[in-house]
Order: structure tokens, then C-alpha cells, then sequence
């Protein structure tokens, strides 16, 4: 029980919310407005997450959509089921998502928040049926009411988010969030259709054993970037990775850990996106105590320049984080 933080265990997201609204009285509540809109929109999602699966086999149980239509892939669907519903809250005027080359304008020009978002990364792992996820941020627009402006109000820096989050959609349903001040998260029941607090205060712990990158890079990497990963094997790591971001992010957050996913040869910046993938996580494990760097500077200090810009990431345990940097500014040393 964190009777001491003012909220138990087994609260709901809605009740957690509104007590948190309560510690700031000046809130006008939209921000608020904004993640309950975000928490429904992961409902519809998680269920049609559940019955992707059977709609491959069409009519059998009666899972093709009414119109008949071609399934849609479930990261369009994701999409458009997160954005209509930023659409309709009213406090959204712009979205920048994976799926869309250019920035969404919902044309809510009283809307003081932008959203950047992954609707569903990793969704080639969906048809192996494998753990995939959500990621978000919230920006509190930077211009005057009115159509939103770029690049003032869609290319800011991650230090600049007023929220951030993300849905696991795992064994079980999670929302895990911060609004700055630590990270809280919340398991969904389905049959109630509601978010329970689950993991209150969620603190990544300051170090771990287990590293997670794609070692199939290994040829491609950097020679800091070998001997950090040698080191893990020297100092018997676990190695754990899902290829799901958000499913090895939070595992790591929950045991301790480090993520990598570095620049190489082939691809100097990566893979992640900075905008709607690298940023919330960076707000989520810093809130949590954690770190996240692109292996020189902290993430959230990138000042963006291009809506999909990727960015190599280094993420979680903080002693783990820093250890790396030490193994590639060495690298940097040597050469
Ligand atoms: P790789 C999934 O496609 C994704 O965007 C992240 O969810 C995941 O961590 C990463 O890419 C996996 O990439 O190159 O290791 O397959």
C-alpha cells in the first residue's frame, strides 16, 4: 500500500488521474482529458490486438469487418483508432505518428497539446505473436491558438514533454505514463474494462545484468560498442532481447538493464525514431531514475531537425548507461 504517496495499489487510472489533478489545482484538467482519451483509444486497440488473430481466418468466426474489407494491417488501424480519438478529446492540435509522412493537423485550434506517437511499434511481431506496444509523448504547443506552426510546435526537444507513456501490450495489458513527476503503471482487466494501478512509483533499479541488442549487428558496430558488449559477456550479463522496444524496455526497467540499439556501419543513426520512440522512453526512464543517451548526449537535449529522424539509443540502468559511454568514448580515445 502507498498510502504515503496518497493512492493504493488496485486504484483505477481514472481515480489516480483525477487525485493527481487534485495536487495541482490550477490544472485546467485538459492534460487530464488527454490520457483518459489515450487510455480508451489503448482499449480498442488491445481488442482488436486480441482478434487479429482470428480475423486471418475470416469468416470461420465471423471476425472479416462488416464491410468486408480487406483486414487492415493492425498498425493502420492502431493509427487511425489513436487519432481519431486526440481528434474528438478537442486537446490535441497536431500529431506526429509513425504512420504518417507528414504531420496530422486535427484541426482542433484550441487544442493546446501535440502528440507524438508510434500507434504500434513493432508490428512485425504481431503475426508471430509476439509482445508489441504503443509510445507516446505530449508536448504543450509552443504558438498561439490557431492552426498548429512548424517547425515551433511539432520539432521540440524531448526535455520540453509534459507527458510521456507507453502500452505493453503483453501477457497482460499495461499503461505505464509519466507526467513528470515519476512513472506510474497500470494493468488493464478486461473484463472490466478498466486500468488498475499496478505498479505505483516505478523506480528502474541503478543497475542489472542484463543487456539487450541485436548481436546479429555485432560485425557492424563500433570497437567501443564490441568491448562494452564483450564486458557484458565477461561479467556474465544475461542476454535478453525481444526485438519489441517496449517489451524489452520494460523489462529492463522492471530488473535493471541496458537497451541498446546502435548506430553502425550501415545505419550511423540506427533504427529508433527520435520523435516517437526514443523521447518517451528517455522521459519515462529518467523519471524512473533511469538514463538514456545516444551513447554521447542524453536524449532528451536532441534538438530535433526532421520529423523521422532516427537516433542511436542507449537506455535504463543508470550505472549501465554510464559504463557504455565509458567503452565508447574509449573507442573514441583510441582512434
Ligand atoms: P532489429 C521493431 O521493428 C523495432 O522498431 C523495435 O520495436 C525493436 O526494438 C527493433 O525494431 C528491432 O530491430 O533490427 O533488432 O530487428
Amino acid at each position: 500500500d502507498n498510502s504515503a504517496l496518497g493512492y493504493s495499489v488496485g486504484t483505477t487510472l481514472d481515480r489516480f488521474i483525477k487525485m493527481k489533478q487534485d495536487d495541482f489545482p490550477f490544472a485546467s484538467g485538459e492534460l487530464s482529458q488527454l490520457l483518459r482519451d489515450i487510455a480508451l483509444a489503448a482499449k480498442i486497440v488491445n481488442r482488436e490486438i486480441n482478434r487479429a488473430g482470428l480475423a486471418n481466418i475470416g469468416g470461420a468466426f465471423g471476425q472479416t469487418n462488416v464491410q468486408g474489407e480487406e483486414q487492415q494491417k493492425l498498425d493502420v488501424i492502431a493509427n487511425i483508432r489513436f487519432t481519431r480519438a486526440l481528434t474528438k478529446g478537442g486537446e490535441v492540435c497536431a500529431v506526429v505518428s509513425e504512420e504518417d509522412d507528414e504531420v496530422i493537423d486535427l484541426q482542433n485550434n484550441s487544442g493546446k497539446y501535440v502528440v507524438a506517437i508510434d500507434p504500434l511499434d513493432g508490428s512485425s511481431n504481431i503475426d508471430v505473436n509476439i509482445s508489441i506496444g504503443t509510445i507516446f509523448s505530449i508536448y504543450r504547443r509552443v504558438t498561439p491558438l490557431g492552426s498548429p506552426i512548424q517547425p515551433e510546435d511539432i520539432m521540440q526537444p524531448g526535455n520540453k514533454q509534459v507527458a510521456a507513456g507507453y502500452v505493453l501490450y503483453g501477457s497482460s495489458t499495461m499503461l505505464v505514463y509519466t507526467t513528470g513527476h515519476g512513472v506510474n503503471g497500470f494493468t488493464y482487466e478486461q473484463s472490466l474494462g478498466e486500468y488498475f494501478l499496478s505498479h505505483p512509483d516505478m523506480k528502474a533499479p541503478a543497475s542489472g545484468n542484463i543487456y539487450s541488442v541485436n548481436e546479429g549487428l555485432y560485425n557492424q558496430m563500433s570497437n567501443g560498442l564490441q568491448s562494452y558488449i564483450n564486458h557484458c559477456k565477461e561479467n556474465n550479463f544475461s542476454a535478453r532481447y525481444i526485438g519489441s522496444l517496449v517489451a524489452d524496455f520494460h523489462r529492463n526497467l522492471l530488473k535493471g538493464g541496458i537497451y541498446i540499439y546502435p548506430g553502425t556501419t550501415k545505419t550511423p543513426n540506427g533504427k529508433l525514431r527520435l520523435l516517437y520512440e526514443a523521447n518517451a522512453l528517455a522521459y519515462i526512464a529518467e523519471q524512473a531514475g533511469g538514463k538514456a543517451t545516444d551513447g554521447h548526449e542524453r536524449i532528451l537535449d536532441i534538438m530535433p531537425t526532421s520529423l523521422h529522424q532516427r537516433t542511436p539509443l542507449f537506455i535504463g540502468s543508470e550505472k549501465l548507461v554510464d559504463e557504455a559511454k565509458t567503452f565508447l568514448s574509449e573507442e573514441a580515445r583510441v582512434v
